[in-house]
């Protein structure tokens, strides 16, 4: 006889408990977090001697509550993910990093660049309706002229004309303002004519001139990445911020870094949200370096919350973080996953052991395990509504 199974039949977990928000008191064993606890409760702004604190201070757990109170003042249990497909047109990339294992000089093995046609084959290949964006970054092609860029975004646009084009960091768009000889207003104008909807946060690094000769030598500086992204917003174009960290930077580097933001967001409000990426060595000239540990990543999220408080989000990256560090985040501050990703190049080609894509259950289950409410998101931040038949965005 065929038995029915309910919900109930299963071991409890299969059944998510909510776990309870953190409503016990402050507690600190480090003195110096008292009168920052007492500004954050206030919702007041942290100074950068506050943030060299929250760097230095062995009690993770109570930077965590801080960052997780933020949190969930802004967010309550919703958690964003989103479905989208990584792109990147061709690793051919005139910068040589010391920090990147994914570019490549033109004509050396394993060196490619996407025709048009494969480039909308990529963007078609495990397309479902599902998908609301397209993730597209790339190397410094020293010949690839601009009109290739336009058309691979009016191209992506006029076959996929419902998906979101996340295009281009600051560093490709300054490298192509170059390239045709335009302004970078010009240049992300005609961009955003040809279909782009808003930037990814890349190339940021660390924005200590010291730091960047290290480790990426040939890239725009900081207050070039800062200026592109304040011209970005300006025209509309909403970005995301990133930072690298976990190689040669000091404590002070990353505070200076994230002031560095919060200042531009002041001005314009047109960052979405803000993803420390940990540093991946292998494969890089920097192979010698010991990886990130799961308790500077899990302060870092942390930190950049209590820090960045004029951004409305913090992403814990799950390709870079793993899965389960990126779980964890959900309760130290982060309020997004990222997405489906589907194949991802950067940090795969720098040693990272993670999957290169996951499925939309797979986050979701994360998410709810962590205690929290899995939300689909568009780019913007609209919630996505699916039925059986349909994918709604919300407006
Ligand atoms: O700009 C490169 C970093 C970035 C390595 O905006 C490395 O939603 C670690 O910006 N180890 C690209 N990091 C990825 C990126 C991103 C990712 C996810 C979402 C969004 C978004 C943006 O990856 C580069 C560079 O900072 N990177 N090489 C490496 N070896």
């Amino acid at each position: 006889m065929n038995r029915h199974y309910s919900i109930q039949d299963f071991p409890s977990r299969l059944r998510y408990h909510k776990i309870v928000p953190t409503q016990h008191a402050f507690q600190a064993e480090d003195t110096r977090l008292e009168p920052i606890a007492r500004k954050v409760l206030a919702g007041e702004r942290l100074s950068g001697d506050e943030a060299l604190v929250l760097y230095s201070t062995g009690d993770i757990l109570a930077v965590g509550w801080l960052a997780n109170h933020v949190r969930e003042r802004l967010h309550g249990d919703r958690t964003y993910f989103n479905v989208n497909r990584h792109i990147n047109p061709t690793n051919v990339c005139v910068a040589a990093c010391r920090l990147c294992a994914f570019g490549r000089k033109k004509d050396t093995p394993g060196a490619y660049t996407m025709a048009l046609e494969e480039a909308y084959e990529t963007a078609a290949s495990g397309y479902s309706e599902a998908v609301t964006e397209f993730h597209i970054v790339g190397g410094l092609h020293p010949d690839l002229p601009f009109q290739y860029f336009l058309d691979l975004v009016s191209g992506l646009k006029q076959r996929f004309p419902q998906v979101h084009l996340k295009a281009f960091t600051m560093v490709e768009v300054s490298y192509l303002a170059k390239r045709a000889k335009l302004s970078i207003r010009e240049t992300l104008l005609k961009l955003k004519e040809a279909g782009v909807d808003s930037l990814p946060g890349g190339g940021a690094e660390i924005f200590s001139d010291r730091i960047r000769h290290i480790i990426c030598d040939h890239k725009i500086d900081g207050s070039e990445w800062l200026d592109t992204a304040r011209t970005a917003h300006q025209i509309g174009l909403k970005s995301n911020a990133t930072m690298l960290y976990g190689h040669v930077e000091n404590d002070e580097d990353r505070v200076d870094h994230l002031l560095k933001l919060r200042a531009v967001q002041d001005e314009t409000n047109g960052f979405q949200t803000f993803i420390p990426l940990a540093f991946h060595p292998e494969n890089t000239a920097l192979a010698h370096l010991p990886k990130t540990t799961g308790m500077l990543d899990i302060r870092q999220i942390a930190v950049s919350r209590l820090i960045l408080d004029n951004f409305p989000h913090i992403k814990a990256y799950w390709q870079m973080l793993t899965p389960k560090i990126a779980q964890i985040a959900l309760r130290f501050g982060a309020d997004d996953l990222d997405g489906t990703v589907i194949e991802e190049k950067i940090y795969h080609d720098a040693g990272a052991t993670t999957p290169q894509g996951m499925r939309r259950q797979d986050l979701v289950h994360l998410i709810e395990e962590a205690g929290r409410e899995a939300i689909e998101r568009d780019t913007l931040y609209r919630p996505v509504l699916r039925t059986e038949t349909t994918v709604t965005v919300a407006v």
